[in-house]
């Protein structure tokens, strides 16, 4: 006897925490671009779990190499060496060109150790008094859930009844560098800014922001902190978004697709000034580094190079976001973003994006609005053109 949607959604509305509105749709299986519910309809994942399925759902290659791990060793902890560990750091490093790097498990714990490390290096190299140091963060973030990281989160919701808050955040405008010179004082230790805000709606900075946020940094010795959870690994056409300005952060923070949405793993990427500053009893976790995590993060990133997905999304996104932007609606304000990850920005008259994401779940096709007006796009890196056009097929027939 087998459960139903509306057995599925009575379950989970009864013994889960609603900290949640999901579209209800109860997903089973899931191949590539393709996700299959429980009564058998299958639909094009056009979210891909935020940017953490670039690969594609259940690759093959990274499910064999978690198979295989896990039948081998899968936790060891920190306590003792595993010989996966210094395989993926070493790839890793070597693929983005940074000289140590932390893992962790979720985004939010990467950034929480880029924070640390920041007001650590602050404190031991850059001479900041002991308990002064400051960190600065932009209007429009998201970087997590963690008390620390949602003291700086602009979204009332995300903070109202879980304070005390953390001292020492400030807040300037996205896109403003000389919001950022003005904010700077002799006892910033970084900033920390996503190279393309996800959650604030698909925004892409001006153009020679980063370039700018990267000069004024360096001038008054403040870390740039890039968190790549979301843009990075080919979400945006590159490896890394800052690379489209040219630009190289003093410390990178990487989750999401680092594992394929396989398991969850993040890290923490810098040079050896700044992840130098954690000695043994510092800082941890009793999953992060761990051989499973690792064998599947190599694996996913073999995959992301194999299959050229960066070159791919950068391809793919631009044809993408032509094909949307000739769509005729009454509805669409613009059409924004880089490589595969795109907002369709609509009108407020539109009487928001849920209703347009609900229409597409019946035609087939599962995307998630943000900021209420946004349709994000953000489908696996591994999708064809012909995906993509019956997609742009079905965003038209909604949006007409
Ligand atoms: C949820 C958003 C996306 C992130 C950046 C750190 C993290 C995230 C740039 C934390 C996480 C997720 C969390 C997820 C929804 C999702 C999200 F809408 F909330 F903002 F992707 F757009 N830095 N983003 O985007 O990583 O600890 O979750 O592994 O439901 O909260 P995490």
């Amino acid at each position: 006897m087998s459960l139903t949607t509306a057995d599925y959604i009575s379950l989970e509305e009864r013994y889960n925490a609603h900290n949640y509105a999901p579209l209800d749709v109860v997903l089973t299986r899931g191949e590539g671009v393709w996700v299959w519910d429980v009564e058998g309809r299958r639909y094009l994942d056009c979210l891909s779990a935020y940017s953490a399925v670039n690969q594609g759902h259940c690759h093959p290659r990274i499910v064999g190499a978690m198979v295989e791990q896990a039948q081998r060793l899968a936790l060891t902890s920190r306590a003792f060496r595993n010989d996966q560990l210094p395989l993926l750091a070493q790839e890793l490093c070597e693929l983005t060109g940074f000289e140590m790097m932390l893992p962790m498990n979720s985004g939010a714990e990467a950034v929480e150790t880029a924070l640390k490390a920041a007001r650590k290096w602050g404190y031991t190299v850059k001479g900041v008094p002991d308990g002064q140091a400051e960190i600065i963060a932009c209007t429009g973030n998201f970087h997590g859930r963690t008390i620390t990281i949602i003291t700086f989160s602009p979204e009332e919701q995300y903070r109202a009844g879980f304070g005390p808050f953390t001292p020492g955040f400030k807040l300037i405008p996205y896109g403003d560098a000389d919001a950022l010179e003005r904010a700077i004082t002799p006892h910033t230790v970084a900033f920390l800014v996503e190279p393309i805000q996800g959650e604030g709606g698909i925004i892409v900075p001006p153009e020679r922001y980063l370039k700018r946020v990267r000069e004024i940094c360096t001038a008054h010795n403040v870390l740039f902190i890039a968190d790549e959870i979301q843009t990075g690994l080919g979400r945006t056409g590159k490896l890394l978004a800052c690379e489209h300005e040219g630009v190289r952060p003093d410390v990178v923070t990487l989750g999401k697709a680092l594992s394929g949405g396989m398991y969850p793993v993040s890290a923490v990427l810098a040079a050896r000034e700044v992840l130098g500053v954690f000695g043994p009893g510092d800082h941890g976790s009793t999953f992060g580094g761990n051989p499973l995590a690792c064998a599947v993060a190599r694996e996913a990133l073999r995959v992301i190079s194999d299959e050229h997905l960066c070159e791919r999304s950068a391809e793919l996104g631009e044809y993408l976001i032509a094909r949307l932007r000739e769509i005729e609606s009454p509805y669409v304000q613009t059409v924004r973003g880089k490589g595969l990850f795109i907002g369709i920005v609509l009108k407020p008259e539109a009487g928001g994006a849920r209703r347009f994401c609900e229409m597409l779940q019946s035609r087939g096709l599962l995307a998630k609005e943000t900021h209420g007006t946004v349709i994000r796009l953000a489908p696996p890196l591994v999708i064809t053109k012909e995906e993509l056009d019956w997609a742009v097929e079905q965003i038209a027939a909604v949006l007409a």
